[in-house]
């Protein structure tokens, strides 16, 4: 049966529409505004597949979720469209407010009223999956335990309170309308067909094309990285399994600080693009911190491990090698998206960040 994606276009979400017919699911409806972030060549290989029905749309345009909806009738929604960069929460939280908090709350309502008008049955078997972020749980210090389920919300940026917003709205629709709902909280992704603004992918081809490579303060900010095939396998799980009300918190067991991560970009680069005057690494440069940087994120996936039987597979090193290769194997995809408004945004976040 068919599928409602939100956000199918961008990073995560393609990486999951493509999973999702390599699985041989089922049909799937691709609602994306393609954003600067979303980006139809993500999904070149279904150009000729019936069943990848994309509409180039607004989250927030209530009268089309409703005609999706009363036209499919799909027996799921996995919302990932969102704004997703923190830089650019600061730089302008509006956008930030409408997509992820307005966008998500008119997802909300139109599926809890058109849930409301089907059989019994097939409103128990509806789900309604929110990809939200560690993010909203705050910084961790050094020897901090890993976040649980149940760790309060502490959001301290713009993006992070709009996706804390949004889960207790998700939260709401449940307790409140009884709408089938689940959550996944999930750390750092990283993987092909992430946007450039990105650490991991920023950092790969500002060393390829010999540019600074910038890391924000001292880079001793730790992350935990999640292979995004892993993170899709976990959706795929809690959407067949996951109990209905829940959230799901999912990591990749992998913290690094952000300099351990940029060497080992650094590294790999060595190897696949020897530089023959100086290693990658003499590129890197220290800048000015980001506002309100969080310090550490780290994930406790013990529930979905237990319920659920979720473990991610890749390490980070085969992980990171993998993505190395896809960015270089990749020139066409690199060049598109790095051209004109890219340019403007690199422009704005880093002109004025000088060295730290
Ligand atoms: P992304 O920025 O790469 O893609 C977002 C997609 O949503 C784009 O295709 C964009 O066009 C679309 N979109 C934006 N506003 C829209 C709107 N109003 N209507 C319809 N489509 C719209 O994001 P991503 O990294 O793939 O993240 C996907 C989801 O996962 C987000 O909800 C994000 O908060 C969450 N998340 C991401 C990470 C990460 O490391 N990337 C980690 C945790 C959670
Ligand atoms: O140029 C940079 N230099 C740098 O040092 C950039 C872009 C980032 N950083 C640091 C900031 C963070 O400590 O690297 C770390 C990772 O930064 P991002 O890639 O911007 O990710 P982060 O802020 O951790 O948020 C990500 O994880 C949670 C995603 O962007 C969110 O969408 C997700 O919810």
């Amino acid at each position: 049966m068919t599928i409602l994606v939100t956000g199918g276009a961008g990073f995560i979400g393609s990486n999951f529409v493509l999973d999702w017919f390599a699985q041989g699911a089922g049909p799937v409806i691709n609602l994306d505004k393609l954003t600067y972030a979303g980006n139809p060549a993500n999904l070149q290989a279904l150009k000729d597949n019936p069943e990848h029905v994309f509409v180039h749309g607004d989250i927030c345009d209530r009268e089309l979720v409703r005609s999706l909806l009363e036209r499919h009738a799909p027996r799921a929604i996995v919302h990932f469209a969102a704004e997703s960069h923190v830089d650019r929460s600061i730089h302008g939280p509006a956008e930030f407010v409408q997509t992820n908090i307005l966008g998500t709350f008119a997802l909300l309502e139109e599926a809890r009223i058109w849930a409301e008008k089907q059989a019994p049955s097939r409103h128990e078997d509806f789900r309604f999956l929110h990809v939200s972020t560690d993010e909203v749980f705050g910084s961790l210090g050094p020897h901090d335990p890993p976040f649980k389920e149940s760790t309060p919300f502490a959001p301290n940026s713009p993006y992070a309170a709009s996706k804390a917003a949004a889960d207790h709205l998700v939260r709401a629709y449940h307790h409140t309308y009884g709408l089938p709902t689940l959550s996944v909280n999930c750390s750092n992704n990283y993987g092909p067909y992430q946007f450039p603004e990105k650490l991991i992918p920023l950092m790969i081809l500002n060393a390829i094309t010999h540019k600074p490579l910038p890391v924000y303060g001292e880079g001793g900010n730790v992350r935990d990285w999640l292979y995004v095939q892993d993170h899709c396998t976990a959706i795929r799980r809690v959407l067949e399994r996951g109990r209905v009300g829940e959230s799901y918190n999912v990591g990749g067991y992998n913290q690094k600080t952000n300099l351990e991560v940029v060497n080992a970009i650094c590294a790999l680069l060595d190897e696949a693009r020897p530089n023959r005057k100086s290693p990658h690494s003499m590129l890197i440069s220290f800048v000015k911190d980001r506002p309100g940087h969080d310090r550490r994120y780290a994930m406790d996936a013990a529930k979905i491990a237990i319920q659920l039987e979720w473990t991610p597979s890749e390490s980070f090193d085969s992980g990171l090698r993998k993505t190395v290769a896809w960015y270089l194997d990749n020139p066409d995809w690199v060049a598109h998206v790095t051209s004109g408004a890219y340019r403007h945004w690199i422009e704005k976040n880093y002109a004025n960040r000088g060295e730290a």
